[in-house]
């Protein structure tokens, strides 16, 4: 490996699921003192249709995380290798069947809780204009019990976070989740204890520096 520090620049929309690793990369900041580059991305203004976007990403989706001019996207893998090269900023649980369930939970959120979420809001791009409405409806309800099913999780955390005492990659995914919920109206009373770790998850120093340099908030 490569011991001098990579040229790491990160594509990122805000409140999307690029929050996961921005944050992830602002913890490599506050523990390794790695600084790395940004480049916010407007997909309400269509910003990833671009053609300079499509040349760092021809799916057009953030995030992208430029390592050293080299593209790397997929949530999953930009936070396996940032751990994978900056472990002690505790991205993932260090080692045992806690890292591997964290990293279960991570990939759960990305292939599957988040799509339920995409075709809840881009409903007419999966049903096409006559089958939208039972698409939302079909997404809508899926999405539900995915974010009942997290709540769970934290309910057996026992007011911890979901895989031990410190929050980890899967933890912000979950703050995604939780915000797109309230952005589609989603009625998240009966999530006590997901919403509860979600209040405590945003005084987290990396967590609240990002959230203001993307200007959301839990919604
Ligand atoms: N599995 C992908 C999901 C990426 C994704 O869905 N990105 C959304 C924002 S949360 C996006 O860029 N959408 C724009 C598009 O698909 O055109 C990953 O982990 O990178």
């Amino acid at each position: 490996m490569n011991a001098a520090a990579p040229a790491l620049r990160l594509h990122w929309s805000p409140g999307a699921c690029s929050l996961v690793p921005h944050v992830a990369l602002e913890a490599v900041r506050t523990v390794y003192g790695t600084p790395y580059a940004e480049n916010r991305v407007l997909l309400h203004e269509r910003e990833h249709l671009t053609p300079a976007f499509l040349a760092i990403n021809p799916r057009h989706q953030v995030p992208v995380l430029e390592v050293d001019g080299a593209p790397l996207t997929q949530v999953t893998a930009i936070i396996g290798y940032l751990d994978d090269r900056f472990p002690l900023a505790a991205l993932l649980p260090a080692a045992g069947p806690a890292r591997w369930r964290a990293l279960a939970t991570l990939a759960w959120m990305n292939n599957t809780v988040h799509p339920h979420h995409t075709r809840l809001f881009r409903a007419e791009r999966f049903g096409g204009e006559a089958g939208a409405e039972h698409v939302r409806t079909v997404a809508r309800e899926a999405f539900a019990k995915a974010l009942a099913e997290i709540d769970a999780l934290y309910a057996g955390a026992g007011g911890g976070y979901l895989h031990g005492d410190a929050p980890d990659a899967a933890d912000v995914y979950a703050l995604a989740l939780w915000r797109w919920a309230g952005l589609r109206g989603l009625d998240r009373g009966g999530l006590g204890a997901f919403g509860a770790a979600m209040r405590r998850l945003v005084e987290v120093p990396p967590v609240r520096t990002v959230m203001a340099r993307e200007e959301i908030d839990l919604g």
